[in-house]
């Protein structure tokens, strides 16, 4: 099991609380689900707006979230081989990465096991992992062998080493703002836990900065240039 520990010496910091998402993922909504979060849109408006707008895949939103506004910036991805070197960079430089599946196409789950983690890996990222499941709107009215089970969903999500899992959907918008806060908490969760460890660690550190981060309450923290994570 991926050990999320392990990827805490190479965690990108998090500055003036802006908070980098990209998602990843086959042919599962990916697209929608960034364009409806970031311009408020359902999936009947999505379509048509999205023509309208030739959205190049790079959304900004704030969030208020437990009392701190956060700055949100999403990337959309491109799954074609040519636009690795693009997705390396934006794995290098985000805070969470937003793996995607359909519930109601378990092939695409399988996907990220097999494609889509092993490539974040390869690109040695520091981003830590949500497992999102899309399309939850069409377990209706289907056989339960058809979709994705919660089980197998959360099963894979200790496997890939995923901070959270959360279903939604674009068409009926159920918890699409929920897959955000999950980035958002695990993403100052992260940072706070790394710039402790990089504290304790780093025996030339006086008390009183280990104090100051201990009991600092958001993702300033990690401002300190002197224990900036390398
Ligand atoms: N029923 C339903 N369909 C959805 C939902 N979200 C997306 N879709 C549909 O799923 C298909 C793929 O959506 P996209 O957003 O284009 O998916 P993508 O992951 O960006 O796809 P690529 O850009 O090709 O990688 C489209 O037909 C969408 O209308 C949802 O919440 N419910
Ligand atoms: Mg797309």
């Amino acid at each position: 099991m991926e050990q999320r520990g392990n990827r805490s010496h190479i965690t990108t910091e998090i500055e003036e609380n802006q908070i980098k998402i990209i998602a990843v993922g086959d042919r599962v909504g990916k697209t929608s689900l960034l364009y409806s979060f970031v311009h408020n849109v359902t999936a009947e408006e999505f379509h048509w707006k999205l023509k309208q707008q030739k959205w190049l895949g790079v959304g900004e939103k704030s969030m208020k979230l437990d009392g701190t506004e956060y700055s949100l910036l999403t990337w959309d991805t491109f799954r074609e081989e040519s636009y690795l070197p693009v997705r390396k960079l934006f794995y290098q430089e985000a805070h969470c990465i937003l793996f995607c599946f359909a519930v109601d196409k378990p092939d695409t789950l399988k996907s990220i096991e097999r494609i889509w983690l092993p490539e974040v890996k390869a690109a040695n990222s520091g981003a830590l992992f949500i497992l999102v499941g899309t399309r939850s709107d069409k377990r209706v009215g289907r056989c339960l062998h058809e979709c994705v089970s919660g089980d197998e969903a959360r099963s894979s999500r200790w496997k890939i080493g995923a901070e959270a899992y959360v279903e939604c959907s674009v068409k009926s918008q159920e918890n699409v703002t929920v897959v955000f806060e999950e980035a958002i908490r695990a993403s100052v969760m992260k940072q706070k836990q790394a710039v402790l460890n990089n504290c304790s660690l780093n025996n030339n550190h006086s008390d009183s900065c280990k104090c100051k981060h201990a009991s600092a309450s958001s993702a300033n923290s990690s401002q300190h240039s002197s224990c900036s994570i390398s």
